[in-house]
């Protein structure tokens, strides 16, 4: 049993792969088909552009494909990076130069204030998948999302992306700070995870 993600982005993979192994699925990314066409997310929300990443590869390979495109919503900062998450530092992103803008950003707004207060701000990463049949055209769509802080005190070694700033005040840990487990139980993609799940045992009633 296959399910293809179209990423190429090794954390999420790892996160699929931990949460639908279980499950009797193979999880396959996109590391195991090289040469397929880059997909430009040109949408203006996440559920657009996770269905321009699942219909192209899923058309592509002539098979089913299940994307996830997800970010990072920081309300001082009115919702950025949002859906410019991964290209938030420009050309040749990486994780660290995406969290040193996103701290250089939200010092900026704190000129002139002398607090030492670590939360900079509230914040919520947003995932949406997308899982696209070509055979019939038809496209299974969920969101989740996870309320928390950006701190100025990065920790943890876990996770990827954003995951040391985003602080979770129920935990007292950052994002990376908890195993894959726990953040399966409370990230955004681990709540997209299950409401799909879901929609799918009810369609096929
Ligand atoms: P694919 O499109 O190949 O899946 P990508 O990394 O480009 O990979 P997105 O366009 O969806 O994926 O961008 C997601 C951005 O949001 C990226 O900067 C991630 O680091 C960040 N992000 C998403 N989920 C995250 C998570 O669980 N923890 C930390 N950061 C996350």
């Amino acid at each position: 049993n296959l399910l293809i993600v179209a990423t190429r982005n090794e954390g999420k993979a790892r996160e699929f792969r931990h949460a639908l192994e279980p499950l009797g699925l193979e999880v396959r990314s996109l590391a195991d088909y090289p040469g397929l066409p880059e997909v430009e997310e040109t949408g203006s929300t996440f559920a657009e552009n996770a269905r321009l990443k699942s219909q192209t590869i899923a058309e592509a390979l002539g098979l089913p494909v299940l994307a996830d495109d997800s970010g990072l919503c920081v309300d001082a900062l009115e919702g950025r990076p949002g859906v410019y998450s991964a290209r938030y530092s420009g050309p040749g992103a990486t994780d660290s130069s995406n969290n040193a803008k996103l701290l250089g950003e939200l010092e900026k707004l704190k000129q002139g204030e002398d607090t030492d207060q670590p939360l900079l701000s509230p914040a919520r990463f947003v995932c949406a998948l997308s899982l696209y049949d070509p055979a019939d055209a038809s496209e299974l769509t969920a969101e989740g999302f996870v309320e928390g802080w950006i701190t100025s005190e990065p920790a943890g070694g876990g996770g990827f992306g954003y995951d040391p700033l985003f602080y979770l005040p129920e935990y007292e840990k950052t994002m990376a700070e908890l195993t894959l487990e726990e953040k399966q139980a409370v990230s955004h993609r681990g709540a997209a995870l299950r409401a799909l799940t879901d929609k799918r045992a009810g369609r096929r009633g």
